[in-house]
């Protein structure tokens, strides 16, 4: 039986999105987010050394790291499903958007959100707040969010081509992606083929139910909640 170790409010929703969709039998054990740090509590060091969120357990195996459980979960119990085949182009694009949703897109994502919280720090002397802010501010302004564009483009530009990221069929890409997408909804403006994408996976039963057995999941909020509640 697998066994989801799952942070709430975190990239490890998708990973209940896949196992739903491959309709396997999975247990969650679900922790939670320190609420002032927003940090995963001590106790999923004890699964895995960097105690992140998601981590799998199957039999006698632990994986870390989004990309390879996905990876593994549909190589393992996909039967073919949800992976090009081997030596197709929609293979390449399979691998490119497999790498790229935790290697390209989530670095300036996760980087808006520490630039948005130094001038918060309750930390910080009230003098140097506005220093703070006008530094961090003109970082956001001028390199953050020029490259969460440059992303949301590509994005768009790909899902021109194909209904999902590596073709006309869901696949890994596309559980991969939904994190960054979600994550970017908030904190960027995202184009239409981007949002139909979105919006599509939203209305899949699978998507529905690993919601559920996930508990309330915020990433999704909007822009205005997304400063108080959306951690990475
Ligand atoms: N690249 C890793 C990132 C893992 C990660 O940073 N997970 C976040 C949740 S979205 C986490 O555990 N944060 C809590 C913490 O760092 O204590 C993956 O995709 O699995």
């Amino acid at each position: 039986m697998v066994i989801v170790h799952h942070l709430n409010n975190s990239r490890s929703q998708r990973v209940l999105w896949l196992l739903e969709e491959l309709d396997i039998p999975y247990e969650v054990k679900r922790y939670q987010r320190d609420p002032k740090t927003m940090l995963a509590p001590a106790a999923l060091r004890t699964v895995h050394p960097l105690g992140k969120s998601p981590v799998i357990s199957d039999g006698d195996k632990t994986i870390a790291e989004t990309g390879a459980i996905v990876d593994y979960l549909i190589t393992t119990y996909g039967g073919g499903r949800f992976i090009p085949a081997a030596g197709t182009p929609e293979r390449l694009r399979y691998t490119y958007w497999m790498h790229y949703a935790e290697g390209s897109a989530m670095p300036p994502l996760v980087m808006r959100l520490i630039f948005g919280e130094i001038p918060k720090s309750p930390e910080m002397p009230w003098f140097i707040r506005p220093i703070a802010r006008k530094i961090t501010g003109a970082v956001t302004e001028n390199y953050i969010d020029p490259q969460l564009a440059a992303h949301v483009a590509l994005w768009e530009a790909e899902l021109g081509k194909s209904a999902y990221f590596a073709g006309d069929e869901l696949t890994g890409a596309d559980f991969m992606m939904s994190f960054p997408v979600e994550a970017s909804g908030s904190r960027a403006t995202l184009t239409p083929k981007v949002t139909a994408w979105l919006a599509g996976i939203h209305a899949r039963g699978a998507y529905k139910q690993a919601l559920s057995r996930g508990g309330p999941y915020l990433i999704m909020g909007s822009r205005s909640e997304s400063t108080k509640v959306n951690p990475l």
